[in-house]
């Protein structure tokens, strides 16, 4: 079964295309450096910081966690949007869920093999349609998109998604990530354009 929540730009904007935005029809890849060797079978993904039950996962075990599929509209920060992405994977709320979320978390980190980190507020997570993803177009997500695990965050600039995955942290208080360190924005609303500050 296949959600399509292309939809979801009905609560932010006028048109499903946010302002500022091209269509394109490849799909880009864009990573600050290369693409980080990174073996499923030595990968582990932790959950941690103020949860209840810590996680600390393998890949087969991660894949075992329920799951599901989801078109999605993508939308990177330099202008170009891709239409229709379909993603495998596990729901943010199904995973926090899992970790027993304390309830003084408020922010959330995710942490990557490349180094790349990336924050937003809780609740700006605490949608089905951000997902923890490892299938795409019904294949192992590739390399270069993030394989084995990216983060997916479709209401959001993409650089809200964090590739290589390695961890999820949830926080007291905000922290900011790599870009968001850099001028970029916070809460990165495509349909406002928050772009920067
Ligand atoms: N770990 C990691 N995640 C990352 C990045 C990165 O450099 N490292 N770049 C971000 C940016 S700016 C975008 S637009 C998307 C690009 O995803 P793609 O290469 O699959 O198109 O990944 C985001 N996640
Ligand atoms: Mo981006």
């Amino acid at each position: 079964m296949v959600t399509d929540v292309t939809d979801l730009y009905e609560a932010f904007g006028e048109s499903r295309l946010p302002p500022g935005q091209r269509e394109t029809d490849g799909f880009p890849v864009l990573s600050k450096g290369g693409t980080p060797a990174v073996d499923p079978s030595e990968w582990t993904f932790e959950a941690f910081g103020v949860v209840e039950n810590p996680l600390s996962l393998s890949f087969d075990e991660f894949r075992e966690l329920p799951s599901e599929t989801q078109t999605q509209d993508f939308h990177c920060v330099t202008g170009w949007s891709k239409f229709d992405c379909l993603f495998t994977g596990v729901s943010f709320p199904t995973l926090a869920e899992h970790a027993g979320v304390d309830s003084d978390a408020v922010h959330v980190m995710f942490h990557s093999a490349d180094g790349y980190t990336t924050d937003l507020p809780l609740d700006d997570c605490m949608r089905q349609e951000v997902l923890f993803a490892y299938g795409y177009d019904g294949e192992a997500l590739p390399a270069d998109h993030g394989g084995p695990l990216r983060v997916v965050t479709p209401h959001k600039y993409a650089y809200k998604g964090a590739k290589w995955v390695t961890g999820v942290e949830f926080l007291t208080e905000r922290e900011r990530g790599y870009w968001e360190q850099r001028g970029y924005s916070g809460t990165a609303n495509p349909w406002n354009e928050e772009r920067y500050g």
